[in-house]
């Protein structure tokens, strides 16, 4: 199993798509949890592929490869991660906010909620504040999921609450928001209701929220 997991993580690393969501299968086929192949496969190879990024032996358009080479590995793992309770737990928006294009954990925050019994309505990337605002009007949702990976884009956080109350919205959802260099104290500071740090986490803070 050791090398199955090895396997996946370097099929990432190298951003061989195709190997990457064969190895999956086979790693299932095996009898391998799901949650196992994504925690220690996918995760574990995207946080080396991260760490060379940071240390310049990786440039963006290898990251690519490695991301969608990460999303046809969730693909394969989505049907399973998601049999979850089918009853609606609540109805969730969820994106990716102004000026950042990371939307991996964010798809996993999303499949996630989905397998927990959310309906999660995914808005994308880049999404200007407006595009929170017309989504509430339109979906209705209990929650609003923000995420961020960029120290950058964070404050975009704060702009959207902040168009939120002007839209007179604020009060009628629950606010979540996550990614890397988000924190509990941040989403303290800006006005949200909560902070999760991880996607198993998202689901339980977004039952908390619900109650
Ligand atoms: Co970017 N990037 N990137 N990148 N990238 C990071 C984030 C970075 C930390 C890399 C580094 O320097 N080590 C760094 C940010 C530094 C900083 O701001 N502090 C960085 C940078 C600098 C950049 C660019 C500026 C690089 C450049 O162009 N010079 C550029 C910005 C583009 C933009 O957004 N405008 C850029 C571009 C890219 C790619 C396009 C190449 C690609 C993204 C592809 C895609 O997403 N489709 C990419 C990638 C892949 C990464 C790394 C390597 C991996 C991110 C990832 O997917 N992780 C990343 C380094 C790293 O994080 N190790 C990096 C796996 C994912 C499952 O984890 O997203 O953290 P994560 O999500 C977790 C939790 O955070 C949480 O749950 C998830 C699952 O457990 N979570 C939530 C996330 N959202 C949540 C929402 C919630 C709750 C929990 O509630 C709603």
């Amino acid at each position: 199993m050791a090398d199955m997991v090895q396997r996946i993580a370097e099929k990432l690393y190298a951003g061989d798509i195709e190997a990457v969501a064969e190895s999956v299968q086979d790693a299932l086929d095996a009898g391998m949890a799901p949650d196992k192949i994504l925690k220690d496969a996918l995760l574990g190879g995207m946080d080396t592929v991260g760490v060379d990024f940071k240390a310049g032996v990786l440039f963006v358009p290898e990251v690519m490869f490695s991301a969608r080479a990460m999303q046809a590995g969730m693909d394969v793992l989505r049907p399973l991660l998601a049999e979850g309770d089918m009853a609606s737990a609540g109805k969730c928006v969820i994106g990716t906010v102004k000026g950042d294009l990371h939307d991996i954990g964010k798809n996993l925050v999303r499949m996630m909620l989905d397998g927990g019994g959310f309906e999660a309505i995914d808005l994308g990337v880049d999404l200007e504040p407006s595009a929170f605002v017309e989504a509430v009007r339109e979906h209705q949702p209990d929650l609003v999921g923000m995420s961020a990976l960029l120290t950058t884009t964070m404050s975009q956080m704060k702009v959207t609450i902040d168009a939120l109350k002007e839209a007179g919205l604020r009060d009628s959802v629950k606010i979540m928001i996550g990614g890397a260099p988000v924190t509990a104290a941040f989403a303290e500071q800006i006005g949200a209701d909560a902070y999760a740090p991880d996607a198993a986490a998202a689901v339980d803070v977004a039952r908390r929220l619900r109650v």
